[in-house]
């Protein structure tokens, strides 16, 4: 008989509260998608030093050209030293969960014709193993002294807003409360928006800053306006200065 144990798949000891203030710039990036070139050129245009922080929303994986050289770009970060924070997007956990809930033949198919991101697994099947520690070491949100920074969203509607982990990755068209906030914006990705928008809600000071501008989607699609989306952005969170590369791949 064989017992099905359910795999808890939020396996680290998961830092939500981190003191920023200190470091000297903090920037933000969101859903990469697989755009590593792109990456690569908006990195490039920070000129990032030792004593900055460089915060990740996730979604690093799936639909454009090279997701694992996402995250070896990041990786590499670390091993210099960067300050690098990473969150975790609904992308990376539905990876995690295929790859451990279906047979290995199908999870190959799929992450090979659907996800297209084939070179996240090795050849005789499995997630490479530096690409799981990667996602195992994301976090789910993080608490700064003046922001949240999450995926996809907080579910307000929850006693515990921080407690409701599926909104947090999956959640769409939500409103900000900041009593429930204590006054914090929310910076967040996951939903492609028009490059106006962000604008705007920066501008405008508004409690919900999406920063996701849909970077791989730079050719016609069927839900989405590709000529208002197809930039990786960037936002700093002391100076509210946005940094944008179009998609280069
Ligand atoms: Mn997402």
């Amino acid at each position: 008989m064989r017992i099905f144990f359910y795999f808890n798949i939020f396996t680290t000891n998961f830092v939500m509260k981190i003191e920023s203030k200190k470091y000297n710039r903090r920037f933000v990036i969101a859903d990469i998608h697989g755009c590593k070139k792109t990456l690569e050129a908006l990195i490039g245009s920070l000129k990032l030093l030792p004593n900055d922080a460089l915060f990740f929303l996730g979604d690093y994986i799936d639909r454009g050209p090279d997701s694992i050289g996402v995250i070896d770009i990041i990786l590499d970060l670390q091993k210099h030293n960067f300050n690098i924070f990473t969150l975790r997007g609904n992308h990376e956990q539905d990876f995690l969960e295929l790859s451990e809930n279906y047979d290995q033949h199908f999870f190959m198919h799929y992450t090979k014709t659907i996800l297209k991101s084939e070179n996240l697994i090795r050849k005789k099947g499995g997630i490479k193993k530096r690409v799981k520690k990667f996602i195992e070491n994301t976090q789910l949100y993080f608490e700064l002294e003046d922001f949240y920074l999450v995926h996809a969203g907080f579910n307000f509607n929850n006693d515990d807003f921080l407690k409701d982990e599926t909104a947090i990755l999956n959640l769409r068209g939500w409103k900000s409360d900041v009593k429930k906030t204590n006054g914090k914006k929310i910076i967040h990705g996951h939903q492609p928006t028009a490059h106006n928008k962000i604008i705007k809600a920066i501008q405008k000071d508004k409690p919900r800053i999406p920063l996701d501008n849909g970077c791989v989607y730079n050719k016609p699609h069927r839900y989405y306006d590709f000529n208002k989306l197809g930039q990786l952005c960037c936002l700093e969170l002391n100076s509210m200065e946005l940094f944008c590369q179009r998609n280069i791949e």
